[in-house]
């Protein structure tokens, strides 16, 4: 596994492992100096990182430093809430968790024990609890993330987006960007992509009502209006139409209803969309021409976080519509088709069979179009108790406090519940409501299950141990083991250990273990991604066309054709939030890291200079921020900048820790979670929008 050498300070040793700093999944080498962590850096063969991390790729060894992080697992004391504990062995307490688990099944069914999880540990405590009879899990990353991206692209594709997406930045003529903020989000490959595009002049269009830092390297910025996007994206459509600039052969083709789509964007002008938007009709035209003229190299990003107005399956729907019309899917510099890896799958025994139907909204009923389960649905039915009761939550890597909008419903949905299990690495706000704190290790620490990715060539990227754990700390595998023997389902993981696990996968598959072991990575051969390189173009619609017109969504009651529709304006004296990422922190889990810590302790709000002047307040000072339900946020500084529109307010998500554990991140900055009391749903498949909220400025006494 490891190659030594020897050096001045010390004897080095390597062992490559892929990154869990966020979910891009880079492949990293971890060098350790005389047996002790050292720094972490890109494997060269990996497609994730391509030999670079991000700086939070790099940040990782201060993950396994972190002072603050749980030690051994915890037990409630006090009343919920409160954060009182008493440290327990590993036995007492998943002990504690299969007893509760068991008289929640006796009395309820194992359909009322929900799972939120989130990042690439959770797939055996997944497995487990499904062997078990679990069947409501959810994730952040879908109905706060990009479900409605998904759902846009497959009603209109056959296919949702997936990550990395597929867009070929690599060789295109023109980007586009509609918020997406890649230098900020710091999807790694993507990001160096970007800078390659930029260093090739490519020309690039942000829309984005925020200067950011993609804006700054464009050649054409619509600092729209926030919300009204829609308007935008379909006056464009109406544009390329009339004006004969979309790819005729391609929409020949595959297009399906494209005559009634063309009736119905007819009148999306772009003198009406310059009034929605608040960008001039030239701006408009130009941008427009500028794409247009470099089809099919040409895209249309698709963006990740778009859960921004309640209305974002449809605005994502007119993504994916007007790459259509630049002809670019499976083209080269557009959107290539993304080819996977087969790796044989370990023999493990079926689920039980539910016996009630889900309640996490992921059906006909709630969410026709969600193919995912959704974390709100699972929070409604806790606190209804319909469909029927749900008694317990095992939350495994996911800070739901900070992640879902409207803190009061979680905690309102926690006071149901017979059983709050939280596994983690810190002590989150989510982990200080448990009853019962099971510390993970960090990813550097342990065996995770093997990575088979998607992109321009399929891989597989192994994780495995780089360093023990520091303390009482055990990997989530083991723990689910653990846990699984307790609730006597202990065979669903017929294995015994993850080396025998992986091994068996990685040479049944043709492959060598140990040279996996030694580079930590395993490229498939090349298939054909694009046209050009001999693909045939499928799609998985019940057209099996392009759906330009969708049929199932006018049978279920939806426009078939996206359309827009104004939202809500700020009251008097407020602006919109609206919210981001900082290139040196991943959401709410890396404010204590110490190296990470030190870029960036705390966020700021970002508020238009003149808006600021006319209000008196100065940049750097500190303010709180009142939203319109009255909720209150703590101190954070002042941004004064031209950088960013008068009618909105921008704010890096995860500071403004509430949670005393986490020493250094305590009440550092302010909470943009905090303030989302209010969120409009997407009524096509769930997708909680939180740029609906609107502050006024509270000045220090
Ligand atoms: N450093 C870092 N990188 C990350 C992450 C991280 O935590 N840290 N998280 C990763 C994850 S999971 C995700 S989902 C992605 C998210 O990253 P993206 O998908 O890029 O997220 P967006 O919401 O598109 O980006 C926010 C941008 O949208 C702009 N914006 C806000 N409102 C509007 C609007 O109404 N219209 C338009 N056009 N723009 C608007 C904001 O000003 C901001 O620049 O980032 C990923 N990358
Ligand atoms: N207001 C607001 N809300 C948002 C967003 C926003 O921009 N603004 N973004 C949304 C998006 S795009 C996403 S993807 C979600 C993300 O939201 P979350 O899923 O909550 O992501 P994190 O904040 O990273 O929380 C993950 C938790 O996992 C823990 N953790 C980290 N590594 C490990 C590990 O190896 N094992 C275990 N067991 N735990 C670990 C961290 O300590 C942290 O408590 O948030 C969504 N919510
Ligand atoms: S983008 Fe950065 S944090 Fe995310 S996996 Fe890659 S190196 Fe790690
Ligand atoms: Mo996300």
């Amino acid at each position: 596994m490891a190659t030594a050498s020897e050096s001045a300070k010390g004897a080095v040793t390597t062992v490559p492992t892929f990154c869990e700093m966020c979910f891009w999944r880079c492949g990293g080498i971890a060098h350790l100096r005389d047996g002790k962590l050292w720094k972490f850096e890109g494997n060269p063969k990996d497609p994730q990182s391509m030999g670079r991390l991000c700086p939070r790729g790099t940040g990782a060894v201060g993950a396994h430093y972190d002072p603050d992080r749980l030690r051994q697992p915890l037990m409630r004391v006090g009343e919920r809430g409160k954060e009182e504990w008493k440290a327990v062995s590993w036995d007492e307490a998943l002990n504690f968790v299969a007893e509760k688990m068991n008289k929640i099944k006796a009395e309820h069914g194992p359909e009322s024990m929900a799972l939120f999880n989130h990042g690439f540990g959770q797939r055996f405590v997944q497995h487990a609890l499904k062997s078990w009879g679990v069947i409501n899990v959810a994730g952040s990353s879908y109905a706060q993330c990009r479900g409605a991206r998904d759902a846009g692209f497959l009603l209109t594709f056959g296919a949702g987006v997936g990550s990395p997406e597929p867009t070929d930045i690599k060789n295109t003529d023109c980007l586009v960007l509609i918020g997406s903020h890649l230098g900020e989000n710091m999807h790694n490959s993507q990001v160096q992509e970007f800078a390659q595009a930029v260093e090739r002049k490519v020309p690039v269009i942000v829309v984005d009502p925020r200067f950011s830092v993609a804006a700054s390297k464009a050649k054409y910025w619509l600092p729209v209006k926030p919300g009204t996007d829609l308007a935008l994206l379909l006056a464009w459509a109406n544009l390329l139409v009339t004006e004969g600039r979309y790819d005729k052969i391609f929409v020949q083709e595959h297009g399906h209803g494209f005559d009634k789509f063309v009736a119905e964007i007819k009148g999306y002008t772009p003198e009406w969309a310059a009034e929605q938007c608040d960008v001039s009709a030239d701006l408009i035209r130009a941008s427009a021409r500028e794409f247009a003229s470099h089809r099919p190299a040409a895209i249309i990003h698709p963006g990740r976080r778009v859960n921004w107005y309640g209305d974002d399956t449809q605005r994502s729907r007119a993504i994916a519509l007007l790459n259509a019309l630049l002809g670019n899917y499976g083209r080269k510099g557009g959107l290539y088709i993304s080819q996977g890896i087969r790796i044989a799958p370990f023999p493990l025994p079926k689920y039980p069979e539910a016996t009630k139907p889900r309640a996490d909204g992921a059906d006909a009923v709630q969410y026709p179009f969600a193919d995912e389960g959704i974390t709100t649905s699972i929070r409604d039915a806790t606190i209804s108790g319909k469909p029927y009761p749900i008694k317990g939550w095992f939350v495994y890597s996911t800070n739901l406090m900070q992640a879902l909008p409207n803190e009061a419903e979680t905690i309102k949905a926690i006071q149901q519940l017979d059983l709050l299990v939280v596994c983690d690495t810190m002590p989150s706000e989510m982990a200080g409501w448990a009853d019962v704190i099971l510390p993970d290790t960090t990813f550097l620490e342990r065996h995770d299950e093997l990575l088979t990715g998607f992109g321009r060539t399929g891989w597989a990227s192994l994780r495995q141990p780089v360093v023990a754990a520091p303390h009482d700390q055990k990997p989530a595998w083991w723990i689910a083991r653990q846990l699984a023997e307790k609730l006597g389902v202990g065979a669903c993981m017929p294995f015994k250990d993850m080396e025998e696990y992986l091994s068996y996968r990685v040479e049944k598959s043709g492959h060598s273990w140990d040279q996996l072991k030694k580079e930590g990575v395993i490229m498939a051969e090349h298939k054909p991604i694009t046209v050009e390189e001999g693909l045939e173009l499928e799609f998985d619609t019940p057209s099996g066309k392009v759906e330009f017109w969708s049929d199932q969504l006018a049978a279920a009651g939806f426009d078939a054709v996206p359309k827009y529709t104004k939202h809500p304006e700020a009251p008097e004296g407020h602006f919109r939030v609206i919210t981001g990422r900082a290139p040196g922190h991943t959401f709410s889990r890396t404010q204590t890291n110490p190296f990470l810590h030190d870029l960036m302790p705390e966020n700021e709000v970002w508020v238009n200079t003149a808006t600021a002047a006319r209000l008196g307040i100065k940049n750097r000072q500190y303010v709180q921020l009142k939203n319109q339900d009255g909720v209150l946020s703590n101190r954070v500084r002042v941004k004064a900048t031209q950088r960013i529109r008068e009618d909105c307010v921008y704010m890096v998500y995860g500071f403004g820790h509430t949670n005393k554990m986490l020493k250094t991140a305590y009440l550092r900055g302010a909470s943009a979670g905090g303030l989302n009391t209010h969120y409009a749903t997407d009524p096509l498949m769930g997708a909680t929008s939180i740029h609906t909220n609107f502050v006024a400025f509270v000045k220090e006494a």
